[in-house]
C-alpha cells in the first residue's frame, strides 16, 4: 500500500495537494479537519465538541481524533493506499497511526511536509475566509493554530525524520508547480 501523510502548518495547501493527489494516483482521502466539520454540520456529539476546538483554533483532544480514524481507516479496508490530510497533528497521533497501519499489516510510506513561510500561510487563509465562511479563518484564529503548529505539530518533522520518512516539499509557487514537486517526491517512493 501506498500510505502518504501529507504535512505543513495550516494553510500550506495539504488539502489542495492532497485533492491532485487522489487523481493522479488513486488513493483513498482521509481528511480529519473534513471528518470534524462534516461532523458539526450534522450537528452530531463528536461534532459539538470539535466545535468548541476548532473554532477557538485549538486541535480536538487526542483521544477522540484517534478512535474517529480508527472507524474511517476500517471503512478503507479494501485501499490500494490512503493520503492522511492533517492526521497526524501530534506525536501521540503519530504512533497511533504507526500502531494502526502496522496492525493491518501496512505503515507510513513517506511524510510529505509541505514548506511554506508564514506571511504567505497566513495570506492564503485570510483569502480562503472571504469566501469559505469557515469559523477558523480568521486573522486571531489563524494566529491561534499558527501557535499550535508551532508547539504541538511541528515536533513531527523530528519524528518523521528519525522513522526515515521525512520528504520536505517546497510549497511556495504555484499550486501546479508544488504539485510536480510532490509527484516527484512520491514517485521516489513508489
Ligand atoms: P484542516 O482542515 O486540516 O485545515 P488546514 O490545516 O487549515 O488547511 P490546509 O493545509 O489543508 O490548507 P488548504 O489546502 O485548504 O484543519 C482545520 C482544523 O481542524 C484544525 O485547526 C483543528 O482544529 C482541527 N483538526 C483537524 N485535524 C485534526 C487532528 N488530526 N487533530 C486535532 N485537531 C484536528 O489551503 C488553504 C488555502 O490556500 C485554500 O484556500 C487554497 O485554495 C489556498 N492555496 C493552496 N495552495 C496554494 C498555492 N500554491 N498558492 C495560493 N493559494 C493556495
Amino acid at each position: 500500500m501506498l500510505n502518504i501523510v501529507i504535512f505543513g502548518a495550516p494553510g500550506s495547501g495539504k488539502g489542495t495537494q492532497s485533492e491532485l493527489i487522489i487523481k493522479e494516483y488513486g488513493l483513498d482521502h482521509i481528511s480529519t479537519g473534513d471528518v470534524l466539520r462534516a461532523e458539526i454540520k450534522a450537528q452530531t456529539e463528536l461534532g459539538k465538541i470539535a466545535d468548541g476546538y476548532i473554532s477557538k483554533g485549538q486541535l480536538v483532544p487526542d483521544e477522540l481524533i484517534i478512535d474517529m480514524l480508527a472507524k474511517v481507516l476500517d471503512s478503507k479496508a479494501d485501499s490500494k493506499g490512503v493520503i492522511f490530510d492533517g492526521f497526524p497533528r501530534t506525536i501521540p497521533q503519530a504512533k497511533a497511526l504507526k500502531k494502526m497501519l502496522n496492525e493491518r499489516g501496512t505503515d507510513v510510506s513517506v511524510m510529505l511536509n509541505l514548506e511554506v513561510e508564514e506571511a504567505e500561510l497566513i495570506q492564503r487563509l485570510l483569502k480562503r475566509g472571504e469566501i469559505s465562511g469557515r469559523s477558523d479563518d480568521n486573522l486571531e484564529t489563524i494566529q491561534s493554530r499558527l501557535e499550535v503548529y508551532h508547539n504541538q505539530t511541528s515536533p513531527l518533522k523530528e519524528y518523521y525524520i528519525t522513522e526515515n520518512k521525512h520528504t520536505a516539499v517546497h510549497g511556495m509557487g504555484t499550486v501546479e508547480e508544488i504539485f510536480g514537486r510532490v509527484c516527484d517526491a512520491i514517485n521516489c517512493v513508489k
